[in-house]
């Protein structure tokens, strides 16, 4: 091969990978130590999330009105990466499907969150890609993380009202393209409120399958598009931390997580048998 068709060949191959950069994440690795992003990096400036990080949208089609009770997680395999860029500000406002880096507080700058505020179609999510790389199979996640709540929503007669789905739910998927909810995670008024302010969030969750060692996994947290008040009460994901729950050791940590998810499970049926 010669010089120049060598040259072209590393361009082209170049310019596939950037292509193939465009609305993809690249897997972090989870290991025993766990994993954890503040957003930090993205800097004041930045318009791309963590390469971990990637922002999805309905498709077409789909509207504010798609999900208003729950949110399905055929809807959520069905989203697809959004088209532009992050929009880097200080203060998010406004509707904006392709996210925000934005600013903590106009006294924390370099405190960087990944905001969101759907608009037009079902919601946005933000998706994370992790590989275990704990040397197990993984049973299970221990979680945290801030959903900082920028603005309080109104209803077109700027009467405050809360969206019908706050803050943000969480799925998970073992194969990218099907996807579960964690219902103890999906946050209520009570828990997300339409102030401002920050809420954190710490809990356990069992897979409904193990994660073999060396398999990639993916999480969305996922804004729903509010029928009722336009834009949405601005939320954005800050702080994110994750523990690996391994499957061998797993009896007493998946019984500490299926007690976590209890919290919830005490509101049905079967909390008279955990009880
Ligand atoms: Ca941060
Ligand atoms: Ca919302
Ligand atoms: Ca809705």
């Amino acid at each position: 091969m010669n010089r120049i068709s060598r040259r072209g060949l590393i361009a082209a191959v170049t310019t596939a990978a950037i292509v193939l950069s465009i609305g993809t994440s690249h897997a972090a690795l989870l290991t025993s130590a766990g994993y954890s992003q503040n957003f930090d990096s993205m800097g004041a400036a930045g318009t791309a999330p963590p390469t971990d990080w990637a922002v999805f949208v309905g498709p077409s089609g789909t509207t504010n009105s798609t999900w208003n009770s729950s949110i399905d997680p055929a809807g959520v395999a069905a989203m697809l990466p959004a088209a532009s860029a992050l929009t880097a500000v200080v203060t998010p406002s406004g509707t904006n499907i392709n996210g925000f880096n934005a600013a903590l507080s106009t006294s924390a700058t370099a405190d960087r969150v990944l905001a969101t505020s759907p608009t037009t179609v079902s919601g946005a999510a933000l998706q994370l890609t992790l590989t275990n790389n704990t040397g197990v199979a993984l049973g299970g996640l221990g979680l945290g993380y801030d959903t900082v709540r920028y603005t309080v929503a109104t209803n077109t007669s700027g009467v405050a009202t809360a969206n019908e789905l706050p803050g943000y739910q969480l799925f998970y998927s073992l194969n990218g393209s099907s996807w579960t909810n964690v219902p103890g995670l999906n946050p209520t008024l009570a828990a997300v409120p339409n102030t401002i302010g920050t809420t954190s969030t710490t809990a356990s969750f069992a897979f409904f399958s193990a994660v073999a060692q060396g398999a990639n996994f993916y999480l969305r947290w996922v804004d729903d598009n509010a029928q009722q008040t336009s834009p949405d009460q601005i939320i954005g994901l800050n702080n994110v931390s994750i523990t690996a729950v391994p499957l061998p050791a797993a009896l007493p940590l998946l019984l500490s997580a299926l007690g976590g998810l209890g919290l919830v499970a005490c509101r049905s049926r079967r909390c008279a048998a955990l009880a």
